[in-house]
C-alpha cells in the first residue's frame, strides 16, 4: 500500500525476477483500474515475455479506489499543472516513483512505464510531472480526448454501447470489473428499446459518475476541454514510444494526437510512434498475423513488435544496451504488408488526391462535371429502423470476442439496405498507396433539422482473388461520423437548415495501405451505426439524452455530386503523378 501525497494509499504487487537476486534492475511501471496480480508470477505472460527477458522489477498498481486501491476512482483525465495542491493520475505517478526508487532494494534507479489503454492513458500522463527517475514511457493505445473521439465519443456523437457498458464495467463494483447483465443476446434491439438514453440511469443501482457526467455534458464544454491532457505537452524530454492500431476499436485517435503534441518540441529526437494493422491491444496480445479475416502475408506483426521494437526501446532506454533507434515512425503498410521506417510522418511525399463521389453510384478521380443528370442521391433514414454498425446480433461490449474486430467486419451486411448509399470505383489498374491523414467531405443536406452522416472508405476484394473466402469482401479502412449539430461548434451545437446542402468534414485519421491492383475503392454513405452511436432523432433537440419519443422522425438525406456542390475523399497517395 504505497502512500501518496494526500495520505491516500495505493495497493501496489511488486515482483522481481528469483534468478536474477542482488543484481541492480530497472522498474517497469503499469497502473491500471482494472486489477493486479494478486501473487507473483510462477509463469511470465506471454505479453511480457520478450521484456522479461532482459530483467526487470516489475511493478503494478491499481488506481485509486479500484479494488484495495483507497480514494474514488474516477474516470477523467484532468491535470492542472498551475495548481500546486492538485491531485491527479500525474502525480500519482510521481509519487509512486518517488516510493519506488527509494524503497525497492537493488533498482538501479531508472523506471519504464508502459500499458495499454486506461495504462497507456495513465503512462502517458506521467509525462505531464515527469519524476527525474523515469526514463521511457510507452502509452499504447492512449485516449487523450473523450468528446473529441477515442472511447465515450467521435466528434460529439455519443459512443452509446461503449459509454453505458463501461460505466457498468467499472463503476458499479469496486472490487470486480463487472460487465452489464443484458437479459438479450442483441443488444442492438435492448438499446432500441431503452428509448431515451437517459433512461439507461434506471438500470444502475447507483449513480455512476462516467454515465452521469457523459448525459450531463451533452456539448464540448469545459468539462471536456480540460481534459484533454496532451494540450500541456510542451517539451519531450523522457523518451517515448506510443503506439496506434489502425483498426482499434476503442482508442484509435489519441496516440497520433500524443505523437504530434509530442513532436511540437522534441530537441533530443526521442518521440516516436508506432501504429500497425491492430484492434484494441492486440500487438500485446497476439501474433498479429491477420486482422480480422484478412492475413498479413505471413507477418507476425504482434510478435515482431514486442521482440522488436518495444523490448528494444526498454533496452536501451533502461539497460543501457542496444542501439538508439533512429526512425520517428514506424508503420505497417497494410495491402503491400510491409513495415516502413519514416523519419517524419507523415510522409512529406504524400500528396493529397480527390476521389469523387458520383450520382450513378460511381467513384472516380474525375470530378463532376456540370450538366450531369444524375448531381444527387437520395435515402430514407429513420431512427426506428437504424443501420447496425456490425451484423446483428450484436453481442455485450466486454463479454464477447467478437467486439475486438469488429472494424474490419465485411461491410456487405449493410451495403444492400436502402438507408445505404454505396460509391464503387472500376476496378484499379495499378496499386494505389495512401500514406497519411485521410478525409471525406460530404455536400449533403437532410429534410430534417440534425443528423448524422457515417461514411467509411473500403476495400473491396477481386471475385478472382486466390483467397477464395475474401472474393468480394469490403473490408474497412476507415470509417468516421459526424454529428450536424456540431458542424459550426462543438461547444454550441445549432440546428441544420432543413433542405439546405453544406459540406460536411469528416476526418478519417492517418492510414497506411496500398489497394492493391484489381481490387475496387468503395465509400459507403450512411446516417446511423447503432448502437455503436445514440440515435439522432433529426429533429433538433438542446440535448439528444433527453429527446421525447415524438422527436425522433424520419428524414430525407441527400448527397451532392455537381460541380460546386462535391462530395469527396481526400487519399494521401505517394505515388500520386498519375493522377493530377
Ligand atoms: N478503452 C478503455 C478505456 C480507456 C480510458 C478510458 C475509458 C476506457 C480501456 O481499454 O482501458
Amino acid at each position: 500500500m504505497i502512500p501518496m501525497r494526500d495520505g491516500t494509499k495505493l495497493q501496489t504487487v511488486i515482483m522481481r525476477p528469483i534468478a536474477r537476486a542482488g543484481e541492480k534492475l530497472p522498474i517497469l511501471l503499469r497502473r491500471t483500474p482494472y486489477g493486479i496480480p494478486d501473487a507473483a508470477w510462477d509463469k511470465i505472460p506471454d505479453e511480457s515475455s520478450d521484456l522479461a527477458r532482459d530483467g526487470y522489477i516489475w511493478v503494478f498498481q491499481n488506481l485509486r479506489g479500484r479494488f484495495k486501491s483507497e480514494g474514488e476512482f474516477r474516470v477523467s483525465t484532468k491535470v492542472d499543472l498551475d495548481d500546486p495542491h492538485a491531485i491527479d493520475e500525474a502525480t500519482d505517478a510521481y509519487d509512486t516513483i518517488d516510493w519506488l526508487i527509494r524503497n525497492v532494494p537493488d533498482n538501479n534507479g531508472r523506471v519504464g512505464m508502459t500499458g495499454v489503454s486506461y495504462s497507456g492513458l495513465t503512462a502517458g500522463m506521467a509525462l505531464l510531472r515527469p519524476h527525474p527517475a523515469l526514463k521511457a514511457v510507452s502509452p499504447q493505445a492512449a485516449p487523450t480526448d473523450q468528446f473529441m473521439n477515442d472511447d465515450l465519443h467521435h466528434y460529439g456523437a455519443l459512443r452509446l454501447s461503449y459509454a453505458f457498458e463501461y460505466a457498468a464495467l467499472e463503476q458499479s463494483e469496486k472490487h470486480a470489473n463487472a460487465p452489464f447483465g443484458f437479459n438479450k443476446r442483441d443488444t442492438y434491439q435492448w438499446y432500441l428499446d431503452l428509448g431515451p438514453i437517459h433512461n439507461g440511469s434506471r438500470y444502475f443501482a447507483k449513480d455512476l459518475q462516467v454515465w452521469e457526467d457523459v448525459l450531463a455534458h451533452p456539448d464540448y464544454d469545459a468539462y471536456w476541454r480540460d481534459q484533454n491532457w496532451v494540450a500541456s505537452i510542451n517539451r519531450t524530454s523522457v523518451p517515448t514510444l506510443t503506439v496506434a492500431g489502425f483498426w482499434d476499436q476503442e482508442d484509435p485517435w489519441g496516440p497520433w494526437q500524443l505523437f504530434r503534441a509530442a513532436e511540437r518540441s522534441d530537441p533530443d529526437n526521442v518521440n516516436q510512434i508506432v501504429a500497425g494493422p491492430w484492434f484494441h491491444g492486440s500487438w500485446v496480445r497476439t501474433k498479429g498475423d491477420k486482422i480480422g479475416a484478412i492475413p498479413l502475408g505471413g507477418v507476425e506483426t504482434g510478435t515482431q513488435f514486442r521482440a522488436q521494437i518495444e523490448a528494444a526501446f526498454f533496452r536501451y532506454w533502461l539497460h543501457g544496451e542496444g542501439e538508439k533507434p533512429a526512425w520517428n515512425a514506424r508503420i505497417f503498410e497494410t495491402g503491400s504488408n510491409r513495415w516502413h521506417d519514416y523519419a517524419h510522418w507523415p510522409p512529406a511525399g504524400a500528396k493529397a488526391v480527390k476521389l469523387y463521389l458520383h450520382g450513378d453510384g460511381s467513384l472516380d478521380f474525375a470530378p463532376p462535371q456540370a450538366g450531369g443528370s444524375q448531381g444527387s442521391r437520395s435515402f430514407l433514414s429513420d431512427p426506428a429502423n437504424p443501420v447496425p454498425y456490425r451484423p446483428r446480433p450484436i453481442t455485450a461490449t466486454f463479454t464477447d470476442e467478437s467486439w475486438k474486430t469488429w472494424e474490419t467486419v465485411d461491410q456487405r451486411f449493410a451495403d444492400h439496405r436502402p438507408d445505404v448509399l454505396t460509391y464503387t470505383s472500376a476496378p484499379l489498374d495499378r496499386d494505389i498507396r495512401i500514406a497519411g491523414p485521410v478525409s471525406a467531405t460530404l455536400t449533403a443536406s437532410t429534410t430534417g433539422s440534425d443528423s448524422d452522416m457515417i461514411v467509411k472508405l473500403i476495400d473491396v476484394w477481386p471475385e478472382d482473388s486466390k483467397q477464395e473466402e475474401l472474393r468480394g469482401y469490403q473490408f474497412p479502412i476507415a470509417m468516421e461520423v459526424r454529428r450536424g449539430r456540431y458542424l459550426d461548434s462543438y461547444t454550441q451545437p445549432h440546428p441544420l437548415r432543413p433542405g439546405v446542402a453544406r459540406a460536411w468534414q469528416m476526418p478519417l485519421r492517418d492510414r497506411d495501405h496500398v489497394f492493391r491492383k484489381g481490387h475496387r475503392i468503395m465509400v459507403q454513405v450512411q446516417s446511423s451505426w447503432f448502437p455503436l452511436i445514440d440515435r439522432n432523432p433529426q429533429h433538433f433537440v438542446p440535448r439528444i439524452a433527453y429527446a421525447k419519443p415524438d422527436d425522433f422522425v424520419k428524414a430525407t438525406q441527400t448527397i451532392y455530386s455537381a460541380p460546386g456542390k462535391a462530395s469527396f475523399v481526400t487519399l494521401p497517395i505517394l505515388n500520386a503523378a498519375k493522377e493530377n
